[in-house]
C-alpha cells in the first residue's frame, strides 16, 4: 500500500504533494513502482497535527481519487475518520476505508457499513493530539487485541461483512518505542484473529528513536520493519518507499513459497 498525502503538513513529504496534480503524479509513480493499493489521506494523523474541516478534506482527496479512476483500476483506500469523506470517497470509486479511529467517530460506522467497502480497523490509544503523552498499558499486545475484537464485534453488528474487515495494531498511535517493539515482536498473534492484517511502520518515529535518524534517513529501517512484518504474516504493508519495499517483500515471498513445499 503506497501512501499519498494530500496534506500540506504531511510529516514525510513536507507538503510536496499538496495539490491534486502533484498527488496524481505521485499516484502514477507509485503504480509504476508496483504499488498494489494507494492510500489517499487529506488530514495528517501525526501527533499534534491540525484538524482539517470536512469540506477541505473532501476537496483535497476526492479529486485525486476521481483522477486516478480515469486511468487505473488500482484499489484505492481513503484514509479518513469522517463519515462525509467516506461516503464521497465511495462515490468517487474508492475500495477501502482506512480509519485510524476504527469507526468510533459519530456516524462513521453507519457510513462504512452502507458504503460496502473494505474497512481497516486500527488501534489507537487516545487521540492524535494527545496519544504520545505517556501511553499506558498492562500488556500492550493483549489490550490491542481486545480493542480490535471489540471494534470487529461492533462492525459485524452494524452489518459489515467479516470478509470486508482488515485489522491493524496501529504502530505509533499511542505507543512508546517499547510498546511498538512488543507489538512487532508478537505481530503473528494478530493473524490468529482470522482477518487480513495491515501494518504501517514506514518512516515512523519508532524507527527514528532506534536509529537516531530524521525522517528522511529511515529508508533502511522502514524496509527492515516491512520485512519483519511480512515474515510475521502482514498482508498489507503501508509504505512511502514502494520500489525498495517491493524488492524486499519479494525475497520474503520467495522464502515463504519454498518453505510451503516442505
Ligand atoms: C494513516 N495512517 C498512518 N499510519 C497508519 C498505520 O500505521 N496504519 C493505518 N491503517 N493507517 C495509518
Amino acid at each position: 500500500m503506497g501512501v499519498i498525502n494530500t496534506t500540506p503538513d504531511s510529516f514525510s513529504d513536507g507538503g510536496l504533494f499538496s495539490t491534486t496534480d502533484k498527488a496524481v503524479e505521485h499516484a502514477k509513480k507509485l503504480i509504476d513502482e508496483g504499488a498494489d493499493i494507494l492510500d489517499i489521506g487529506g488530514e495528517s494523523t501525526r501527533p499534534g497535527a491540525a484538524i482539517v474541516p470536512i469540506k477541505e478534506e473532501i476537496s483535497r482527496t476526492i479529486p485525486v481519487i476521481e483522477s486516478i479512476r480515469k486511468f487505473s483500476e488500482i484499489p484505492v483506500s481513503i484514509d479518513t475518520s469522517k463519515p462525509e469523506v467516506m461516503i464521497a470517497a465511495a462515490e468517487a470509486g474508492a475500495d477501502i476505508i482506512n480509519d485510524v479511529w476504527a469507526l468510533r467517530r459519530d456516524g462513521a460506522m453507519d457510513a462504512a457499513a452502507s458504503s460496502g467497502l473494505l474497512i481497516c480497523l486500527m488501534h489507537m490509544q487516545g487521540s492524535p493530539e494527545s496519544m504520545q503523552h505517556n501511553p499506558q498499558y498492562g500488556n500492550v499486545v493483549d489490550e490491542v487485541k481486545r480493542f480490535l475484537q471489540g471494534r470487529i464485534y461492533d462492525a459485524l453488528i452494524a452489518g459489515i461483512p467479516e470478509r470486508n474487515i482488515i485489522i491493524d495494531p496501529g504502530f505509533g498511535f499511542g505507543k512508546t518505542l517499547d510498546q511498538n517493539l512488543q507489538l512487532l515482536n508478537f505481530l503473528s498473534t494478530f493473524k490468529t484473529m482470522g482477518y487480513s492484517l495491515l501494518v504501517g511502520v514506514s518512516r515512523k518515529s519508532m524507527l527514528g528513536l532506534i536509529l537516531d535518524k530524521p525522517v528522511d534517513q529511515r529508508l533502511y529501517g522502514s524496509v527492515s520493519a516491512a520485512v519483519i512484518s511480512a515474515m510475521s504474516g502482514a498482508d498489507i504493508i503501508r509504505v512511502h518507499d514502494v520500489t525498495e519495499t517491493k524488492d524486499a517483500i519479494a525475497i520474503v515471498q520467495a522464502i515463504k513459497n519454498t518453505s510451503n513445499k516442505n
